[in-house]
């Protein structure tokens, strides 16, 4: 018997469709459409071009053909207000967008309610700063991206719980929104839809069942994270990376909250506790400036400049927003403006290297965990360089792959819903095993140098 499953998967620097198709116990993930996702500024305000991504989701599951139910995740803490005869109002507002400059330090410390990571755009923001609009005041509901496109595919509104978790409005200990906390900051409590749970039924798509996944990109991507064990790090590694541990139970300590960890909802009842760091987003903003060269060559002449010559703090709130990126970065390192995109690219991998290096080993600390290796998924496991120098700085085994980890997670989710798969996460681990290819690289073993080149960045 064959059972498919369309995974819609909008990353911020792409989207597609995957169709997930399980014959005799064996899974074969199939990428039917991949479609750009690029930001469109109007008006002074960063949108995401949500039409066209919806465009690129309905082609998609064009191609993908007949499947037993559909999926979406997608970025996180970005929505859209729908009025009250369920007509979008306004093209939703991307996170880069200066509208939340300045809002989080006029707001008093959440984390003990929401345990979340203190980032600018996080969806509490955002809503601060639309408060009072005009299109804020006609709102019937607010929809996060993935519930908003289920939305136009069923008629369903609710809101999913993973994605839910990073609006910094859910209460970590009950995973239901925080009432008390949405009264208290004076948000209008009637935008917020019922929670819904990965697994849950959403709707139908003419006849074909919409299920609810970790709609949160980085929930799927978890999920599909191919431990053996329970003792793993992993780094979702794409636009971000995300940057952590699995957990049962939330880490509120004011040390946790001071380094700006977050407990965020993982699929059946995990906590995904992680800190963002800045990921591949300054590569992917100089490639844009440089006119798209070809990665393969960019990542070749990058692995031949020498090592750890020049080193920034990725985390430094500077590099969020778009453009002019190749600048920054060489202000940052202290290199001159006309050094060769090599030289850079080189610069921001060994940089992000070092600042997974020191997520890993706070999160450990702060948990009371110690990781014996690390799982690096998303695009960034094509990236052989970052995964080398990952597990240099890390000093830890990384183990890299999939490639595809969050649109994996997002069909194993609706597999299990539709009981082609049973279990927990363990056993849908397992598969992603058997079924895909990961590489090991072994650390160098020689830490002196990213010991020094941490303290060159003051981390
Ligand atoms: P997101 O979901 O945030 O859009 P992805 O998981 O799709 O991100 O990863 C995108 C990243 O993958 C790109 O920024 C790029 O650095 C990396 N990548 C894509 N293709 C390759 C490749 N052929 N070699 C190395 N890295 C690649
Ligand atoms: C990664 C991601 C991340 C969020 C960010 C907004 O795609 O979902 O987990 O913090 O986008």
């Amino acid at each position: 018997m064959t059972h498919r499953f369309a995974a819609v998967d909008l990353g911020a620097s792409s989207g597609r469709v995957v169709a997930g198709t399980f014959h005799d116990g064996k899974l074969e993930l199939d990428v039917v459409h991949r479609f750009a996702n690029e930001p469109v500024h109007a008006g002074g305000t960063l949108h995401w071009d949500i039409l066209s991504l919806y465009k690129g989701v309905l082609d998609g599951l064009g191609k993908a053909g007949p499947v037993d139910s559909i999926g979406i995740d997608s970025w996180a803490v970005d929505y859209g207000l729908i009025d009250a005869s369920g007509a979008l109002l306004g093209n939703p507002v991307h996170y880069r967008d200066a509208r939340t400059d300045g809002i989080a330090g006029r707001v008093r410390d959440l984390y003990p309610i929401s345990g979340l990571q203190r980032l600018p755009f996080n969806t509490v923001y955002q809503l601060l700063a639309a408060a009072g609009t005009p299109q804020y005041r006609a709102a019937a509901k607010l929809l996060m991206i993935p519930d908003l496109l289920a939305y136009w595919l069923t008629g369903e509104t609710g809101a999913e719980y993973t994605n839910a978790s990073t609006t910094g409005l859910l209460d970590v200990r009950t995973g239901n929104w925080s009432w008390s906390l949405i009264e208290d900051l004076g948000l209008r409590a009637d935008l917020f839809p019922a929670i819904r749970r990965p697994g849950d039924l959403i709707g139908h798509f003419h006849g074909t069942p919409v299920v609810a996944v970790g709609s949160h990109d980085t929930a799927s991507a978890v999920v599909a994270v191919p431990a053996d064990h329970n003792n793993f790090a992993y780094v979702s590694s794409g636009t971000w990376s995300l940057v952590g541990l699995e957990l049962a139970h939330p880490v509120l300590s004011d040390a946790s909250r001071e380094a700006n960890f977050t407990n965020e909802g993982g699929v059946d009842g995990t906590v995904r506790y992680l800190r963002n760091v800045m990921g591949l987003w300054p590569l992917q903003e100089c490639m844009r400036e440089w006119g798209s060269p070809d990665i393969s060559d960019l990542l070749a002449a990058a692995a031949r400049e020498p090592a750890l010559r020049r080193v920034v703090d990725l985390d430094d709130p500077v590099f969020l927003p778009p453009g002019d990126m190749s600048s920054r970065l060489c202000r940052a390192a202290g290199m001159p403006p006309d050094v060769s995109p090599a030289t850079i690219t080189r610069c921001v991998l060994d940089s992000l290297a070092l600042a997974h290096r020191r997520a890993v080993r706070q999160a450990g600390e702060l948990a009371g965990v110690t990781p014996s290796a690390l799982h690096l998924v998303g695009g960034g496991a094509r990236n052989e360089l970052l995964c080398r120098l990952t597990a240099d700085a890390t000093g830890l085994p990384v183990l890299a792959g999939p490639v595809e980890a969050t649109a994996l997670g997002n069909v194993l989710v609706q597999a299990r819903a539709a009981g082609v798969v049973s279990g927990g996460l363990d056993a849908m681990r397992a598969l992603v095993r058997q079924t895909q290819q990961i590489t090991r690289y072994e650390p160098c073993g020689d830490d002196a140098p990213w010991r020094a080149a941490a303290a060159r960045v003051g981390r």
